[in-house]
């Protein structure tokens, strides 16, 4: 999505090779004075192309993927990158209104050298005005070049507590590599893997852990997964350890998932990871550990990206109203998955 935007050059890099460029072109001339004009006018259009780039290089934040205006605006704040945009635009303004004028006087001027070493320090000056948005606009881009590509395909956030096992189960089923560690917050930002199962490919994408704590309390890593959930899931996959071992308590966990199902209308499936140490009474579960019942987890998707594609279907046929079976299906998907019964259960402790 932002691959294309290149490198956002400092007012330093944008003056020196503005300024070569005019050196180049006054070599040309042999009148001293019909050069230093030439000089001015070179230099003042060639910093307010170069300006001129890198705002038209940045995407309209309000055209793009909500996903990626979230997840821009989460990080730097959609505001300020608006305004170091609009600072970058100005000094551009400022160049190709005042450049004409300058390079007239200069051409008039009894002391053209002077006039034009005039003019380069006021041009500079405005430049450099703008040098701290130019920077914070190139980490901009640093960042959101970093940020997966999103396929248009059936979407599973894999979400729940930090250290519960997101990012252990995402290895196992999806083409994503993302970092596995045993303490909280290892997953920074949002990764997506990719499966192709059973004639059908799927996306997963990993998100940074959620605390149970207020939205206006969460930290920018945190709200990276609440956009994740927000704007790209068809289906989210709510993982709980059981065995706490993550080292957040159930009911903390259990008090999240009801706010994760809250927060969109797609089925939030709540699974249990890390069966290998403790199941749920009533919970499906899994361990990305053993693989145990991780195929059960995978067939339980597919279900519902079958009941989606035929949802689609009926809307596209204009049938949606009158659908009963498909709601009856699933009512019952949860079946599909191995919940534990009494004799499974055991807990560490
Ligand atoms: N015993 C056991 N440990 C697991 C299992 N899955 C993950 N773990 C361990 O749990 C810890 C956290 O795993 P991650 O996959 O990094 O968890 P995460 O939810 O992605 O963590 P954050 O990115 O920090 O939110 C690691 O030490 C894993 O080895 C499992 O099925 N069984
Ligand atoms: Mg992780």
């Amino acid at each position: 999505m932002f691959e294309t935007i290149p490198t956002v050059p400092t007012a330093e890099e944008v003056l020196d090779r503005s300024l070569s460029r005019a050196s180049k072109r006054m070599e040309k001339r042999q009148n001293r004075d019909r050069a230093n004009a030439d000089f001015v006018q070179s230099v003042y259009q060639s910093v307010h192309d170069r300006l001129v780039e890198v705002v038209a290089s940045f995407p309209e934040f309000d055209e793009v993927p909500v996903f990626y205006r979230d997840t821009a605006g989460i990080l730097f704040g959609l505001d300020r990158i608006r305004k170091s945009l609009g600072a970058v635009g100005w000094a551009a303004r400022w160049a190709r209104d005042h450049g004409p004028g300058f390079t007239y006087q200069t051409k008039r001027s009894p002391s053209t050298a002077q006039m034009r070493r005039r003019y380069v320090a006021r041009l500079a000056s405005v430049v450099h005005q703008v040098d701290q948005d130019l920077r914070f606009l190139n980490e901009v881009r640093n960042t959101l070049r970093t940020l997966p590509h999103i396929e248009d395909c059936f979407t599973v956030v894999v979400a729940g507590y930090p250290n519960v096992g997101k990012s252990s189960f995402i290895r196992r089923v999806s083409t994503g590599v993302p970092e596995v560690a045993s303490y909280p917050f290892t997953t920074k930002g949002v990764l997506v893997g990719h499966r192709f199962d059973r004639g059908d490919r799927i996306q997963f994408v990993d998100t940074p852990g959620i605390l149970d704590r207020p939205a206006i309390e969460r930290n920018a890593i945190e709200q990276q997964a609440v956009a994740a959930i927000t704007s790209l899931a068809d289906m989210v996959l709510f993982l709980i350890d059981g065995s706490e071992q993550c080292g957040y308590p159930l009911e903390a966990q259990l008090q999240l998932l009801i706010e994760v199902q809250g927060m969109r209308d797609v089925p939030v499936v709540p699974v249990v990871s890390k069966a290998d140490v403790a199941t749920i009474e009533g919970y499906p579960s899994f361990s990305a550990e053993t693989g145990e019942h991780i195929e059960d987890v995978l067939t339980a998707i597919y279900d519902l990206k079958a009941l989606q594609d035929e949802r689609d279907q009926a809307i596209r046929d204009e049938e949606a109203d009158d659908c009963p079976t498909i709601e009856r299906r699933e009512a019952s998907l949860g079946l599909a998955l191995h919940n534990h019964s009494e004799e499974d259960y055991k807990a560490d402790e």
